[in-house]
């Protein structure tokens, strides 16, 4: 399997459908597979016409974490030369909505690589769990600080320490995951979303994921300012004059984008 193959990517319109693609090991994520999905993601910051992204893995997993194989014999400074947190942020950094789809196991850097996407739609067999501490290790993607923050200190810390894989149902009460469904509605229910998303004015949307994203590490005060100055800049874009004519003249709006 070359590197190309192990992230798939298709096209619907202005939706971009991502599969991570090592089914033989449950999607475990190696540093080439790391590689092929940071270039995938990087590249579409330059698609204008890219609306919104569905980042999926198999029926077994999503993926079951970084691949123990890949770091079992490894040492300090080959995993800082390794300089992870710049694939991570080309997935962090993405512009469009991202809509995890999660199928099977997300568990570790799986589970970081889902808490990467803005959405998280679960199937009922669905798994999720930080088990790091149990080889040893801790979390290194965002799992002791994207988790606390979706669902508070003490889930968090329950979930790290232990190392415990809970069942979809209970991620979803705990915040961890926006939509719950049958398994085989997964990826239809996942792509519904990111079409409706993506019949919306990119540019709100946008402006909404920025504000969302960057309020959460802000002062209350400085992230109502943040949300008030996106919204003041809408205010000059076609798409809202679009909108709000459409409404008043009740008819369905034509979005530009502009
Ligand atoms: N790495 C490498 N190989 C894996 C991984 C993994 N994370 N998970 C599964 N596999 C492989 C198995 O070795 C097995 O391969 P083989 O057939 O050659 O023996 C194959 O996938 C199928 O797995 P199992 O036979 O174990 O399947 P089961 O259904 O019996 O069990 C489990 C499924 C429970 C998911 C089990 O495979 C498991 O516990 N996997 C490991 C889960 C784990 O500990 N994940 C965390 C890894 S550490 C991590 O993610 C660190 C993140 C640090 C952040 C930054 C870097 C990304």
């Amino acid at each position: 399997m070359t590197e190309q193959d192990l992230v798939l990517v298709e096209r619907q319109d202005g939706v971009a459908i991502v599969r991570i693609n090592r089914p033989e090991v449950l999607n475990a994520l190696s540093m080439p597979l790391r590689r092929r999905l940071a270039e995938v993601f990087e590249s579409f910051t330059a698609e204008s016409d890219l609306r919104a992204v569905v980042l999926t893995g198999d029926d077994r997993a999503f993926a079951a974490g970084a691949d123990i194989a890949d770091m079992a014999q490894i040492g300090t400074v080959d995993m800082y030369l390794r300089h992870n947190e710049r694939l991570w942020g080309a997935i962090a950094n993405c512009p469009q909505p991202v809509i995890a789809a999660v199928n099977g196991y997300a568990l570790g850097g799986g589970m970081e690589l889902a808490m990467h996407a803005d959405i998280i739609v679960a199937g009922r067999s669905a798994k999720f769990g930080q088990p790091e501490v149990k080889v040893g290790i801790m979390p290194g993607a965002g799992g002791t600080q994207r988790l606390t923050r979706a669902v508070g200190k003490f889930k968090a810390m329950k979930l790290c320490l232990t190392g415990e894989i809970i069942q979809a149902e209970e991620a979803h009460a705990m915040g961890l995951v926006s939509d719950l469904v049958e398994d085989d509605q997964v990826f239809t229910h996942a792509l519904g979303l990111a079409r409706r998303i993506a019949s919306l004015p990119p540019i709100a949307v946008e402006q909404i994921k920025e504000v969302i994203l960057h309020g959460q590490d802000a002062s209350l005060g400085a992230a109502l300012t943040m949300e008030r100055k996106a919204l003041q800049i809408l205010f000059s874009t076609a798409d809202k004059n679009e909108g709000m004519a459409a409404f008043l003249e009740k008819r369905k709006p034509s979005y530009t984008g502009r």
